[in-house]
Parts: structure tokens; sequence; C-alpha cells
């Protein structure tokens, strides 16, 4: 028996008409799929006796998906957020052992179960916004032992809420203390075996790193992207963040998924991306965060038609954002996007920057994902602040919010 949601605005994302919107639209779903979409006036005979399900007029788009986070980790860095409004800088702070590494520190002396924990809420919040599909990064363990912790706490997430978790290994994120001054023995000694051991675990479905003057040089990076090439899982990297190092180029090189923050990408950036197929993920959360005022080249991504992800970075320190919605209304109101931009930016190409040809548009064969939203026209979700109108959220072809 298949479920008929009729009497629905359908933001399909897909086709050519703006949002691939279908007013007085219904979708058919069975077996965890969509199976048709259109006009109410067009469903066909084969389910007319169907299960029916009123969605009183509202609308339905993709269910979000938040293609870039780090929401496993241990403490929080409120601290560090008064010392910044004193006037310390970011990379001052990370420069003096604070900024990641104090959450490196925490998170070491967690438990795997207090960060399932701490985490939970985090997650919830994404949820409560539609969220179906969040991508979870390591990176604050920088030892063996807490990667795998991180990695195997992340997919135990999957297990207490109805989401899909992917997992990113982000082992070179930042250089831990005990390696102080020597990032190439890092890299060989910890990073390296730490991938090949959890990859050997099931653990990793991307690899990430941070390509920065704080962090890792482009020739370091890409001896972790080597390996991972070894091990057949697609790369994806923090990009031209704080300054240009070349890390976008190199991604490109290695086919990478996304390219992510960018702000200091260039037009050259762009055409290399366009030309590998990675996707550009726009991070407002860290912008705002660090009060950073170099916008992304998002003329240049329009120009050589890079897709553009929207995602909440949610972490401790440069982003502690939980809500996509009010990552897309960033994304808006400081880059320029438009609310449709946005909107793709957190379904379809959000999808993309994941490699998951399975979802982030509604049409037939694609997972059974979806929000309904109480508002009457896509271009609410952007524009509201603070306010979400989330009425119901599908996950699977089961409505996960209908009691
Ligand atoms: N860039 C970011 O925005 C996060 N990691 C990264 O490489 C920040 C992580 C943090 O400050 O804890
Ligand atoms: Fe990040």
């Amino acid at each position: 028996m298949a479920t008929i949601i009729r009497n629905a605005t359908v933001a399909t994302l897909a086709g050519n008409q703006p949002y691939g919107l279908i007013k007085q639209g219904a979708i058919a779903v069975q077996g965890g799929k969509i199976q048709w979409v259109g006009k109410e006036s067009a469903i066909p005979e084969l389910y007319a006796n169907h299960h029916p399900c009123d969605a009183g007029g509202k609308l339905v788009t993709p269910a979000l998906i938040d293609c870039h986070t780090h929401l496993i980790f241990g403490g929080n860095r409120a601290q560090e957020f008064e010392q910044r409004l004193l006037g310390a800088s970011y990379e001052e702070i990370a420069r003096a052992g604070g900024g990641i590494l104090s959450t490196v520190t925490q998170t070491r002396a967690a438990s795997l179960d207090e960060l399932v924990s701490a985490a939970l809420p985090r997650m919830d919040a994404l949820i409560a916004e539609g969220v179906t599909t969040v991508e979870i990064k390591s990176g604050y363990g920088l030892d063996e032992h807490t990667e795998l912790k991180m990695l195997r706490a992340a997919r135990e997430l999957a297990n207490r809420r109805p989401i899909r978790v992917v997992t990113s290994f982000l082992g070179a994120h930042a250089i831990p203390p005990e390696f102080k001054g020597n990032a190439d023995a890092y890299i060989d000694r910890v990073c390296i075996p730490t991938l090949q051991r959890a990859a050997a675990n099931g653990l990793v479905d991307y690899v990430d790193g941070f390509c920065e003057n704080i962090a890792f040089s482009a020739n370091q990076i890409e001896r972790v992207f080597k390996v991972a090439q070894e091990l057949g899982i697609p790369v994806k990297l923090h990009s031209e963040q704080l300054s240009h190092q070349g890390g976008t180029a190199l991604a490109t090189r290695y086919g990478a998924l996304s390219a992510d923050h960018v702000e200091y990408a260039t037009e050259e950036d762009a055409s290399l991306m366009a030309a590998s197929n990675t996707v550009a993920v726009i991070l407002p959360g860290a912008f705002y965060t660090l009060t950073e005022t170099r916008e992304p080249p998002i003329e240049a991504f329009r120009k050589y038609g890079v897709p553009m992800a929207v995602a909440t970075d949610a972490n401790p320190g440069s982003s502690p954002l939980f809500s996509p919605l009010l990552a897309m209304n960033m994304a808006c109101t400081f880059f320029w996007l438009t609310p449709e931009e946005a909107l793709l930016g957190v379904t379809k190409h959000a999808a993309q920057a994941l490699g998951l040809a399975d979802s982030g548009v509604l049409t037939p064969g694609r997972r059974a994902d979806f929000a309904i939203w109480d508002v009457s026209h896509p271009a609410e979700l952007a524009y509201m602040i603070g306010f979400n109108p989330l009425s119901e959220r599908w996950i699977n072809g089961e409505c996960s919010s209908c009691s």
C-alpha cells in the first residue's frame, strides 16, 4: 500500500521551474521511496485506493541535509567567545594552544557515551528543522583512540534517532600538543595510520582536512589524500577559510566532492571546481562568528556553474550554530544567495557535496525523505529569522514527527 500525500505545494527542486514548484501537488510514497510526484489532478489510477494523507495546503520540500558539521565534541568554548570579545583573534587563541586544541583536551577526556549524550541535543536541534541526513567529522581526537571514539560516537547517533549519519575522518584538523612544531611527523605517525585503522573498521565515509596556515599545508594534506585514494574513499577539504593556501586546487586534483568555507578562494579556484564537479560548501556561521569580512566568490561560482551547498559547520569554536534555517538566512543576507539557492544548498547541492545520489530532490526513485512546512512559499524558509515552521518530517517514507 502506498501513501499519497495530497493537497500540497511541492518544491521538488527538480526541473526548470523555480523551486521545481508544483501547486496542488501530490506525492506517492512506497517502500521508503518516492514513486510518483505531480499535480493532484493527475494522480495515476493505480494509486486511487491507496492511503491518502492530506498536507492541508502546506509546502513539501526535500528533507534538509546538513553536509558539514563537527557535532561530536567534549565541553564547549564559551570562554574563548569571551576572550574574542575582549579582542583576541581566533588565530591568536589557536596559536596560544586554545581553540581546537582546548576541545581536543575535553574530547580526549570524555567517554564514548558522554560524547553521544552531549551530541544528542545538538542533533535534535537539526532534526527539529527537518534534517534527515547529517555529516559528522572527527578531528578533536588527534590520536588513534580518540579519533576512533568520535567516529564510533557518530555512528551510534544513528541508532538513537531516525536519521542518516555519514562520517568524515578529519585527523588533519590541528597539530596536537605532543607533535607541536612537527606536523609532518603527526601526519605520518598518527593521522595516516589512524585513517587506515578507522577505514578498516568501516568508520569513514569521507576524508577531510584543514588546509590553513594554522593547520596543514597543501603538501601535507596531499599525503592524506593519497591514502584516501588508495582506500577508495572520497575526499573533501576545509580550504581557503582564513587565507589562500592552494587547498582548493589540490582538492580538485583529487576529485573532491566539496571544498568548504572558501572565503579566500579565487576565480581560478572556481573554474577548477567547475571542471572537477566539486561543490562549494558555504558556511556563514563561521563567517559570522569570526566576524570575517572576506566573502566567498559567489559570483565566480555562479559564472562557472559551481553548485553551492549551505551547512551549519556546527562546532564549539568557529560556528556554534545548530540551525540550518538560520544558515540559509545568513547565506542570503551575507552573501546574497537567493532563497532558492539557499534551499538548493541544504538539499540538492548538500546531497551532491556528500555524493548521495539518492536524495536532495523529490523525484521518483529517490528516498522519501521530505519536510512539510507551514508556509505558503519556499522563499519563507530563508526569510524568517529564528522561526521554525516545520510541520512534519518524513524519513524513509515514514513520518517521524507524527504521533
Ligand atoms: N574550520 C572550522 O571552521 C572548524 N574547523 C575548521 O577546520 C573550527 C573548529 C573549531 O574551532 O573547533
Ligand atoms: Fe568545519
